[in-house]
């Protein structure tokens, strides 16, 4: 059952869907004449039957090349300009320019400075402006969306539960005997804000040591200016958003994203309150909810999510959490996730609350964790969607986590799940620190423990299974050594059994104490694990390795130590 090509089925099937999508989306404006197609949920958030939500007047689009002579209401393209002066421009803007400082550009940099925001003022639709201006210069431009707007995944519940189920349930304490974190390891938070002086999150919040606070300088280059605790990419206003430095939450109202930081990496043996599986991981806030929005049901809308998310990944996080979706998917979300990914940063994603067989963007792209929510007994959340696009679940049901002004309270949602999952992948992170991202995204499936056996309705829609931390974290490698005495000459052994699946043992002698490394290597000889590195004495000793993280493969193992050095065969069939 292998797993990657198990991940590689959905990721096509991740595209499909999306390619399904824009298909219908382009067959929208020729049906359902009589049906109004959108509505304004508040002053500048637009809702489509098909529940997707956007901003009014803002589309963006990407370029197939590089645009240079832009001015602010004109792309100096004519065409392209004709179309837009149709909408009455107000603004363009370019949302990635490229960092001049060619040292500090990332992987897919280049791809990014080709988005440009069009915001106007004329009275059509984003989603109708969209398909006309990609309709009228396809030739030089690769998409034209809406920009997307999203719901926070979660609702409260009642005070009832018994406390912080979660962490047993997903191993955690015994993980923590194996790691409890890294501070180096950094997860971003996209989401409403986060309560930064919170006791149970203060110690656990990402500065930026880069940047000095309030000079009005941009000490670090990044961009951002006097960015030292993270980015408000919202602001206080929904009716008119701004960007501050100031990612800290005013009200209740974008307190959603406070509970999502705990259960990520609420601080941890600290005598305060609870705990959070990420323990010492750090907390990178990206601010999307606006201090004055109650019109998502009492809670802010979340807005800007593409800005926060290139913002997490160029700047240190390592592992980012999207407790929020919504039906539209996104061809802009998706570059920015691909980006993550080609940088070595982990996307995971709630798979929402309708409790429906559905696809929920961002959990469904390709590059996302999508996690679903179970329940104390590993039952399927009522209302959490299931999908061939989820990858794994996590509790999401009565979650107790930090909340506005240093308060405390249960939530429901997969908008927990996620977190829990985000904070589990840092753990991971922290203990594998030379992993790829696949090879941290195989280690968290491989852990799950199946609960298709409880929910039999589901088979198939809920992933490798519930998370388990304390498996994902298990070593892949033990040594011991056999007999005493000194063998008198250097022998690498044939492992044992070969083939095997997933462990194997491996032999070797030392005649003399030094250095000794043993590392497994793939059949194009990049290196996939080291199993030693470290002094050891002379004598005989027995390595047992579980590949259950590899793809099936043949793969070379090699000892080195001293002058001596040697490779063998060996192969793994799942
Ligand atoms: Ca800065
Ligand atoms: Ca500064
Ligand atoms: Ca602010
Ligand atoms: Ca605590």
């Amino acid at each position: 059952m292998p797993l990657l090509f198990k991940h590689k089925i959905m990721n096509s099937t991740k595209y499909l869907v999306i390619g399904l999508f824009l298909f219908s989306l382009s067959m929208m404006g020729f049906n359902d004449v009589y049906v109004p197609k959108y509505k304004m949920v508040n002053d500048v958030v637009i809702k489509r039957n098909d529940e997707a939500l956007y901003m009014k007047g803002i589309i963006n689009i990407k370029f197939k090349n590089d645009v240079g002579g832009f001015s602010a209401k004109a792309f100096n393209i004519g065409k392209l300009d004709r179309v837009l002066s149709e909408f009455s421009i107000s603004k363009l803007e370019q949302r990635h320019p490229l960092n001049p400082v060619i040292a500090k550009r990332m992987i897919g940099d280049e791809e990014l400075a080709k988005v440009f925001a069009v915001y106007y003022t004329g009275g059509i639709d984003p989603t109708e402006a969209a398909r006309k201006i990609l309709e009228e210069n396809k030739d030089i431009i690769e998409w034209a969306e809406p920009d997307f707007v999203y719901e926070a995944d979660f609702v409260p519940n009642d005070p009832n539960a018994a406390s912080q189920y979660h962490l047993s349930r997903i191993a955690a304490y015994t993980a923590w005997d194996i790691s409890q974190g890294d501070t180096s390891v950094v997860l971003g938070i996209v989401d409403s804000g986060s309560d930064l002086d919170h006791p149970d999150l203060a110690a656990n919040i990402k500065y930026n040591y880069a940047e000095i606070p309030n000079d009005m300088i941009d000490n670090d280059g990044n961009g951002y200016i006097d960015d030292w605790r993270g980015w408000d990419f919202a602001g206080p206003n929904y009716l008119s958003l701004s960007e501050d430095n100031d990612p800290n939450i005013v009200s209740s109202y974008c307190e959603h994203g406070s509970h999502v930081s705990g259960c990520a990496s609420q601080v941890t043996n600290n005598g305060v309150h609870g705990a959070g599986i990420g323990f010492k991981c750090k907390l990178l806030i990206s601010k999307h909810g606006a201090d004055n929005d109650n019109t998502g049901s009492g809670y802010s809308y979340v807005y800007n999510t593409n800005a926060g998310l290139t913002y997490c990944y160029q700047n240190g996080a390592k592992v980012m959490n999207c407790s929020f979706g919504g039906t539209a998917p996104s061809s802009y979300t998706q570059l920015v996730i691909n980006n993550a990914w080609a940088n070595g940063v982990i996307t995971v994603a709630s798979a929402g609350n309708e409790g429906s067989n559905a696809p929920r963007y961002p959990a469904s792209y390709q590059n996302v964790i999508s996690v679903a929510s179970t329940t104390s007994s590993d039952t399927k959340s009522w209302f959490s969607n299931y999908h061939s696009t989820v990858d794994v679940c996590a509790p999401g049901s009565s979650i107790l986590s930090t909340l506005y002004n240093n308060n405390y309270a249960y939530f429901d949602g997969t908008s927990m799940s996620a977190p829990i999952t985000s904070g589990t992948v840092a753990l991971i992170r922290s203990n594998f620190p030379s992993y790829t991202p696949e090879q941290v995204v195989t280690r968290l499936l491989t852990g799950c423990d199946s609960i298709y056996n409880i929910n039999p309705g589901y088979v198939g829609l809920l992933g490798a299974g519930r998370i388990n931390a304390f498996k994902s974290l298990q070593p892949l490698t033990s040594i011991s050594q056999n007999r005493l005495e000194v063998p008198s000459v250097f022998k690498l052994g044939q492992n044992f059994p070969n083939p095997f699946n997933p462990s194997t043992k491996i032999n070797f002698s030392l005649p003399k104490s030094g250095e000794v490394k043993l590392t497994v290597y793939d059949s194009k000889g990049s290196e996939v694990e080291t199993l030693v590195n470290e002094n050891k004495q002379a004598g005989n000793y027995t390595v047992s390795f579980n590949a259950s993280f590899l793809s099936s493969g043949l793969y070379f193992y090699k000892l080195t130590s001293g002058g001596y050095s040697e490779v063998k065969k060996m192969t793994f069939i799942k």
